[in-house]
């Protein structure tokens, strides 16, 4: 059954469409890769980012208990940067970029890349290549943030010590042409720090400041620090949690869930254990749900003609894929 499942995927990735003209994506579980050897070389912590990362949580913490004194517009627009910057992760870095699960003009690639700055999880090409690992090498010493090594460390520790070597041995051979190829991937990585400081960090601090005169301390720790470490526990739950907790109705022999939490948290992020069994769906979900506002957002796209393309796993694969795979637990709608 191995093969049938990996053909079952590549079918599914190259033929969505009538015309069968789509980008070939590198994010497919790979059954033959098998690990040669699961010792842990020596953890190497890098401190500097330990001291980030501590930092930017206390500050996180304190911009709770700014809350009060903040002005209301203040509280809307750490809304609408969390919203911004969590869809230039869900819509932007995952569903097009790593998945390349529909296609998006010059504008919407834009508005994405300038979300995905604002939410800082390294740059486009970065994360998508490490994305496609996680799908490929997912759950061994290849995948960036394997789970099996614990809630810490796929949550936020490996980002905090020196990959695995396995993580830069394999990724080296995933094919990331489409990115290079990709003018908004490419000028994005080319100017990423600069673009960091303007939209992550200026921006969200400065908007209320200037336009309804809040103080530059309230808006720096709360639209700005709060909001960013919210976007990134958002994400790195779907990393953690959802590889750890919820069902399985799609397939039993692999770790990530649907976790109901997390796809809330996550704007429809968490139905984890579907993703991983049909990455190229650009709802990473069999139904459009309340909580999937990413696929809310990608179907207005395509209304407004930003966007087309969409690819979807048919309802018959999915029953075929559930009656084989399936923990049982499934239910439709
Ligand atoms: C952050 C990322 O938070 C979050 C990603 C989450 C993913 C989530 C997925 C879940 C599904 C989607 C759900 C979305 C939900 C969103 C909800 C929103 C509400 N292949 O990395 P280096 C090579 S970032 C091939 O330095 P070290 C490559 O040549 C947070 N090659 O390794 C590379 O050079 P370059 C903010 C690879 O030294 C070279 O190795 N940022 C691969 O071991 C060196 O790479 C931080 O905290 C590969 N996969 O350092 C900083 N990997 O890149 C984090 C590497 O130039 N990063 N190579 O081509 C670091 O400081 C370092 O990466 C390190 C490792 C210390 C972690
Ligand atoms: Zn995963
Ligand atoms: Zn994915």
């Amino acid at each position: 059954t191995a093969t049938e499942k990996t053909d079952s995927y590549s079918r599914m990735q190259r033929n969505p469409e009538k015309n069968g003209a789509t980008t070939r994506v590198d994010d497919a579980f790979d059954e033959s890769y098998k690990e040669t050897d699961s010792s842990m070389p020596p953890v190497r912590i890098v401190w500097r980012n330990v001291v980030a990362m501590t930092l930017l949580h206390i500050g996180a913490l304190y911009g709770l208990t700014l809350i009060p004194s903040a002005k209301a517009f203040t509280l809307l627009w750490a809304w609408v940067c969390f919203m911004i910057s969590a869809m230039g992760v869900t819509a932007g870095a995952h569903r097009l970029w790593s998945h390349r699960s529909y296609k998006a003009k010059l504008p919407l690639r834009i508005f994405l890349g300038f979300g995905n700055s604002m939410a800082f999880q390294n740059d486009i090409y970065e994360w998508s290549r490490d994305h496609r690992a996680h799908h490929k090498f997912s759950e061994t010493n290849a995948d960036p943030h394997n789970s099996k090594r614990g809630f810490f460390f796929s949550h936020i520790g490996w980002l905090l010590v020196r990959k695995h070597p396995e993580v830069i041995e394999k990724g080296r051979k995933l094919d990331v042409s489409d990115l290079k190829a990709d003018g908004v991937v490419m000028f994005q990585r080319r100017h990423y720090k600069l673009s960091v400081v303007l939209i992550c960090f200026l921006f969200p601090t400065l908007v209320p400041w200037y336009f309804w005169g809040e103080s530059l301390w309230v808006a720096y720790f709360i639209p700005c620090l709060l909001r960013y470490s919210l976007v990134l526990n958002a994400t790195w739950l779907v990393n953690s949690a959802a590889h750890m907790w919820g069902m399985r109705p799609f397939d039993r022999s692999i770790n990530p869930r649907e976790n109901r939490f997390v796809a809330f948290s996550a704007i429809g992020e968490g139905y984890h254990n579907y993703h991983h069994t049909f990455p190229y769906d650009y709802a990473t979900s069999e139904f459009g749900s309340v909580l999937n506002i990413t696929k809310l957002f990608i179907d207005t796209m395509c209304y407004i003609g930003l966007a087309e393309d969409r690819k979807k796993a048919s309802h018959e694969t999915i029953v075929a894929r559930i009656q084989r795979t399936g923990d049982g637990s499934y239910k439709s709608g």
